[in-house]
C-alpha cells in the first residue's frame, strides 16, 4: 500500500461468495493484475468460477469513490470525519443511543467487521449495528443457537464429497458457490454412489447431475421435513443413545412433526411418489448431508425450516461424522466472519451472549469502554423503520446498499432520502444507497485493503494487498478509529493495523472460558505482524489450549448444555395469493452477477448471459403473453418492468426475477420495490421470496436500444437496462412511451456522429439510425413498435469495436440486420413490415402471440392465416 508493487504472486482470497476460494494475483504493475485459482487453498485447489476468473476485469477505478464527499462536494478526511462525529453527536444528544444505528455487511473483513462493532456497542453505546445478513443468514443463526446453543456450522466441505446423499434445499449450489458445486460433482464422477436431491420450486442449473428434484410449493419445506421427521421415527431410525445422552426436546418436536406429515403431500404438493422417494433415500441412507440456503433462511418461516433440518439430523445423531450433517453454506465472504465478531444486533463480540451477565461484564472490563448496551438492538427492517418514523437520527452504512437490496424498497429509499443524517461508506460511486448520503467516505476496495474473513466451513484466510490505495480511499476500520477518537474515545482504537485488530478479536473469543464455547480463536491472539501477514488458510476453533476440533457435537453433544431438538408446525408464507395476484415471485440470483451489480455489472463477459433483467415464468402462466415483451410484475406492495422469459423448469404458479438490477442499470426493474418485508419471528430474517404477484404487459409507444462509445445514464427512457458490451461500447435497452420520431431525435443527439445513415418508416414506427465518424461506426439506434423488429445488438456492437465498415456492413445496417445471418425473408405482414424470418425467430405459438410480439397481423389483418399456416409449418 506504499506505492510499489509486490514482484511475485499474491495470495488471497476471492471477495465473492462464501465458498471462500483462494486467489493467485498478478500484478501487472499498470493497475490490472491476471488472476488464477489457488492450487494451494483448501476451498478451491486451484478452480474458480465465473466471476473470480473475471476478477482482473473489476480493478479499473472508473466508478470508484475516490474521495470523501460532504453534501455532494469532495472534502478532505478532516471534514469529512469531523461531519460524521458532529452528526453522530448531534444525533445522541437529542436522541440517546436508540438514535443513532449502523448498518454494515458480510464483505466487510473480519478486521473492519470487528471495528464497527466495538464502535457502535462501546461508543456509541447502541445495539442498533445490523448487517445484511440479517437478509441472508439470520434464520441459519437463530436455528444454529436454539439447536447447538451457539451459532456453529458443524461440518466441513470435505463432508459434502464424502457423503452418499446430498440434498441441497433452497440452494442453486451451481450458480451461487459454483466452485463448490463443482467439488461434489467431481466427487460424483469418482464415486457415482453418491446421490444428489435438489429441493427448490425451480429446476436450477444445480438440478444437472441431480438425482432427484422435487418442485415443492414455494414455502412448504417444514412440511416436507416434518415428513421426513416422522417418518424416520416410524422407521425405528432415531439414534436412542445419542438422543438420551446429548439431546432434548425430541418428543414435542416428534410431536409436531405427526401432526404436518399426513397433510404434507398436500402442503408441498408434491407427487406422492416423488415425496417417497425422498423420505426413502434419506431415511436409508446414513451419510447425509443437508445443505441449505436462501430458499430456507429468507422466508417469513425461515427459522422454522432450518430447525426442521436440524431435526432431522439431531434425531439420527447424523451430525458431525465424516460425510454426514446439516449444512448451511454462507452466502457472503465474510458472512461467518460477522457472526464471529458479533456485528449483528442480537449478538455482542465473539460469540458472548447479551442473556449472560458474566460474559457482558467480561467484554466491557475487556473493551475498558463504560457504554454496553444492555440487551439487543434494532434489526435490519426495524432499523429503517425507525429511520422513516424519525426515531433514528444519524445512520452509518457500510459495504452494502440498502436502497436495493431490502425488501420494501420504496419506503426503505424514502427513508434514506429523509435521513436526517446518513454517512455511506463505499468503493463504488454508483451505489443506489451512497446517492442519498450526507457524508460519502471511500473504501479500499478487493485487492487494494487487507485482512481476514471466514467461509462458510470457518477456515479463515487472508486477503492480501495488491495494488496501492487509489485516491484517497482508506479502509473501513481506519475511518471507524478516526471517529471513535473524535468522539473521546481514541485510546480503545489505536490500531497500527489489521493485525492489532485481529488479536485484540482473538483475544476476546477466549473471554468466555470457562464457559465452553466451539468458536474459540484465543490461540491465534499472540500472533506477530509477520505470522499474521504469513497466516494460512486456518479452520477455527484454535483455542489456546485445550484439543481442536474439526467437527462439532458428534459424540460430545453440545460443548455446553445439550442439543435441542425444536417443534416447528407449519406456516404458509405470509401473503397467499388470490384472485388477484395468483403467482408467487421467487427471487434469487444469476451465475455472473454479484448483488447490486457495482463490480460484475460493468464486466462484458459477466454480462453477456444476461444483458437485461427478466421475470420468468412457466410457459402455462405466460400463455396469452408474447415472447420477450416487457412485462409489469405486479404485487400488493409495488411493481417492477422486466423482460418476459419462459421458463419451463419453473413449478407452474412460481415466477422468478433476479435481485441484481439497480437504479444505475434499471432502474424500472428494481425487483424489491415489489417485496413486503414480512419477517420470520425468531430471527428477523425478512420474506425475499414468495410475494403473491400478477403480470401484464408493458404498454410503450416505442421499443429500441441505443449503443453508444460510452455509458449513458440510465434514465434514457421509462423503461431503460444498461450493458457493457465487449470493445468499450454500451448497450441500452429501451421502451418508452412519447411519440417513436421525438425519441428517435431526442436519443441521435446523444451520439458524436460525424455522418448518419438513417432509416425512416414513420407509418410502421421504424426508424434505424448509424452514427458513422472516420468511416467507422460510432453509435446505433433502432425503434420499432415491437421489440421482435429489432436489429440484433450483439453484430453491431462488434461493428463498432472495427475501425472501419465494410460496404456489405453499411448496406446491412440500414436494412437493420445481418447480412449473413438472416437470408432475405419474404415480407408477411405489409402494414407493419414483418418478414417470415421475424415471426418465426419472435418464439409465439399463436397469431395473437406474434400480433403481440411483433404486430404482424394487427393492422389489416390479411396476413392472418399466413401467419398461422407459417407457425404450423414449424410445429411440423
Ligand atoms: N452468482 C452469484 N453467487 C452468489 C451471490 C450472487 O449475488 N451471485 N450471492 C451470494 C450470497 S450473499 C448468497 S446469500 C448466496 C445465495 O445462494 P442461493 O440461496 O443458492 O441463491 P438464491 O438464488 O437466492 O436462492 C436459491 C434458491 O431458492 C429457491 N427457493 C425459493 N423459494 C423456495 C422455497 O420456499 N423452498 C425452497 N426449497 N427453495 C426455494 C429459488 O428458486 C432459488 O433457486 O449466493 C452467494 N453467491
Ligand atoms: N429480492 C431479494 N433481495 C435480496 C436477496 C434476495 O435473494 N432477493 N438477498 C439478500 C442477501 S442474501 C444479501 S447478502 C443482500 C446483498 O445486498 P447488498 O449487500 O446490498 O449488495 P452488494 O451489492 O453486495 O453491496 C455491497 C456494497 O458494498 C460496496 N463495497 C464492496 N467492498 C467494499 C468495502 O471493502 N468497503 C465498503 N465500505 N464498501 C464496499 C459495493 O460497492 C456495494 O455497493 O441482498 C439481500 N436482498
Ligand atoms: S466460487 Fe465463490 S469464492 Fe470461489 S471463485 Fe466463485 S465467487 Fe469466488
Ligand atoms: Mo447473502
Amino acid at each position: 500500500m506504499d506505492g510499489s508493487l509486490p514482484p511475485r504472486a499474491v495470495r488471497t482470497t476471492c471477495p465473492y461468495c462464501g465458498v471462500g476460494c483462494g486467489v493467485l494475483v498478478r500484478p501487472d504493475g499498470a493497475g490490472g493484475a491476471t488472476v488464477a485459482g489457488d492450487p494451494d487453498h483448501p476451498a478451491n485447489g486451484g478452480h474458480l468460477c465465473s466471476k473470480g476468473a473475471a476478477l482482473g476485469e473489476t480493478l479499473s477505478l472508473a466508478d470508484r469513490l475516490l474521495h470523501p464527499e460532504v453534501k455532494g462536494r469532495r472534502a478532505s478526511w478532516e471534514a469529512a470525519l469531523d461531519a460524521v462525529a458532529e452528526g453522530f453527536r448531534r444525533a445522541l444528544d437529542r436522541l440517546g443511543p436508540e438514535g443513532v444505528a449502523l448498518y454494515v455487511s458480510g464483505q466487510l473483513l473480519t478486521e473492519d467487521y470487528y471495528a464497527t462493532n466495538k464502535f457502535a456497542k462501546g461508543v456509541l453505546g447502541t445495539a442498533n449495528i445490523d448487517s445484511n445478513s440479517r437478509l441472508c443468514m439470520a434464520s441459519a443463526v437463530a436455528a444454529h443457537t436454539r439447536a447447538f446453543g451457539e451459532d456453529v456450522v458443524p461440518g466441513t466441505y470435505e463432508d459434502l464429497e464424502a457423503c452418499d446423499l446430498l440434498v441441497l434445499v433452497g440452494s442453486n449450489l451451481a450458480w451461487c458457490h459454483p466452485v463448490l458445486f463443482q467439488r461434489v460433482m467431481a466427487a460424483k464422477t469418482a464415486r457415482p454412489g453418491l446421490r444428489i436431491a435438489v429441493v427448490d420450486p425451480r429446476r436450477t442449473a444445480s438440478c444437472e447431475g441431480a438425482d432427484l428434484h422435487l418442485p415443492l410449493a414455494p414455502g412448504s419445506d417444514v412440511a416436507l421435513f416434518a415428513a421426513l421427521l416422522a417418518e424416520l421415527e416410524r422407521r425405528g431410525l432415531g439414534d436412542a443413545r445419542f438422543l438420551a445422552a446429548h439431546t432434548e426436546g425430541a418428543e414435542t418436536a416428534l410431536a409436531a412433526a405427526r401432526r404436518t406429515a399426513p397433510k404434507a403431500a398436500r402442503l408441498t404438493g408434491l407427487d406422492p411418489a416423488l415425496l417417497d422417494a425422498f423420505l426413502d433415500a434419506w431415511c436409508g441412507t446414513e451419510r447425509v448431508v443437508t445443505l441449505w440456503s436462501q430458499g430456507v433462511n429468507q422466508s417469513s418461516a425461515g427459522t422454522d425450516k432450518a430447525s426442521a433440518i436440524l431435526n432431522c439430523h439431531l434425531f439420527t445423531g447424523r451430525i458431525g461424522r465424516p460425510g454426514m450433517g446439516p449444512f448451511s453454506v454462507t452466502g457472503q465472504p465474510n458472512a461467518m466472519g460477522g457472526r464471529e465478531v458479533g456485528a449483528l444486533a442480537t449478538m455482542l463480540a465473539g460469540h458472548l451472549r447479551f442473556e449472560a451477565p458474566e460474559e457482558v461484564a467480561a467484554l466491557r472490563a475487556f473493551w475498558r469502554l463504560p457504554r454496553l448496551p444492555a440487551g439487543p438492538g434494532l434489526k435490519a427492517v426495524e432499523m429503517f423503520r425507525a429511520l422513516a418514523d424519525g426515531r433514528i437520527g444519524a445512520l452509518w452504512v457500510m459495504a452494502t446498499n440498502p436502497a436495493l437490496s431490502l425488501p420494501e424498497g420504496e419506503a426503505v429509499r424514502a427513508a434514506l432520502a429523509a435521513a436526517p443524517f446518513l454517512v455511506v461508506s463505499e468503493t463504488s460511486a454508483r451505489s443506489d444507497t451512497a446517492a442519498f448520503a450526507h457524508v460519502r467516505l471511500p473504501a479500499l476496495a478487493w485487492g487494494e485493503k487487507e485482512g481476514t474473513a471466514t467461509n462458510s466451513e470457518r477456515v479463515i484466510s487472508r486477503q492480501r494487498a495488491f495494488l496501492p490505495a487509489p485516491g484517497a480511499a482508506r479502509p473501513d476500520w481506519w475511518a471507524v478509529a478516526e471517529v471513535a477518537r473524535r468522539l473521546g474515545h481514541g485510546e480503545a482504537f489505536t490500531w497500527a493495523g489489521p493485525a492489532a485488530i485481529f488479536r485484540e478479536h482473538a483475544a476476546v473469543t477466549g473471554l468466555a472460558r470457562p464457559a465452553a464455547r466451539a468458536f474459540d480463536i484465543s490461540g491465534l491472539a499472540a500472533l506477530s505482524d509477520a505470522e499474521y501477514d504469513a497466516l494460512a488458510p486456518t479452520r477455527w476453533p484454535v483455542p489456546a489450549r485445550g484439543p481442536r476440533a474439526t467437527r462439532f457435537f458428534a459424540a460430545s453433544g453440545a460443548l455446553s448444555g445439550r442439543l435441542r431438538l425444536v417443534p416447528t408446525p407449519f406456516r404458509p408464507p405470509a401473503l397467499a395469493p388470490d384472485r388477484r395476484f395468483p403467482l408467487r415471485l421467487l427471487t434469487g440470483r444469476l451465475r455472473d452477477q454479484w448483488h447490486t451489480m457495482t463490480r460484475t455489472g460493468a464486466v462484458p463477459r459477466l454480462m453477456a448471459q444476461h444483458p437485461e433483467p427478466r421475470l420468468w415464468l412457466h410457459p402455462d402462466d405466460a400463455e396469452g403473453l408474447a415472447p420477450e415483451i416487457l412485462v409489469r410484475a405486479e404485487t400488493p406492495a409495488g411493481s417492477a418492468v422486466f423482460r418476459l422469459g419462459r421458463d419451463p423448469g419453473l413449478l407452474p404458479g412460481a415466477a422468478f426475477a433476479p435481485m441484481h438490477w439497480s437504479a444505475a442499470f434499471a432502474p424500472a426493474a428494481r425487483v424489491n420495490s415489489t417485496l413486503v418485508a414480512a419477517t420470520d419471528p425468531a430471527s428477523g430474517q425478512p420474506e425475499l421470496k414468495h410475494v403473491p404477484l400478477r403480470v401484464r404487459p408493458f404498454v410503450a409507444a416505442w421499443h429500441g436500444f441505443l449503443l453508444a462509445p460510452r455509458r449513458l445514464p440510465a434514465d434514457l427512457a421509462p423503461w431503460c437496462a444498461v450493458a457493457p458490451l465487449a470493445g468499450g461500447v454500451w448497450r441500452h435497452e429501451l421502451a418508452g412511451e412519447e411519440v417513436p420520431e421525438a425519441a428517435f431525435a431526442r436519443l441521435r443527439a446523444l451520439l458524436p456522429a460525424e455522418e448518419w445513415a438513417l432509416f425512416e418508416d414513420p407509418a410502421a414506427g421504424l426508424f434505424r439510425a448509424a452514427a458513422l465518424a472516420g468511416g467507422a461506426l460510432c453509435g446505433a439506434i433502432a425503434l420499432a413498435p415491437a421489440p421482435a423488429l429489432l436489429p440484433p445488438r450483439d453484430w453491431l456492437g462488434a461493428l463498432m469495436t472495427a475501425n472501419a465498415l465494410a460496404p456489405e456492413d453499411r448496406a446491412a445496417l440500414l436494412a437493420g440486420r445481418r447480412p449473413e445471418a438472416l437470408p432475405p425473408s419474404p415480407l408477411v405482414c405489409a402494414c407493419h413490415g414483418v418478414s417470415a424470418g421475424a415471426i418465426r425467430a419472435c418464439g409465439a405459438s399463436d397469431v395473437e402471440g406474434v400480433g403481440q410480439a411483433t404486430r404482424a397481423g394487427t393492422g389489416c389483418g390479411a396476413c392472418r392465416p399466413e401467419i398461422a399456416a407459417l407457425l404450423a409449418r414449424e410445429e411440423a
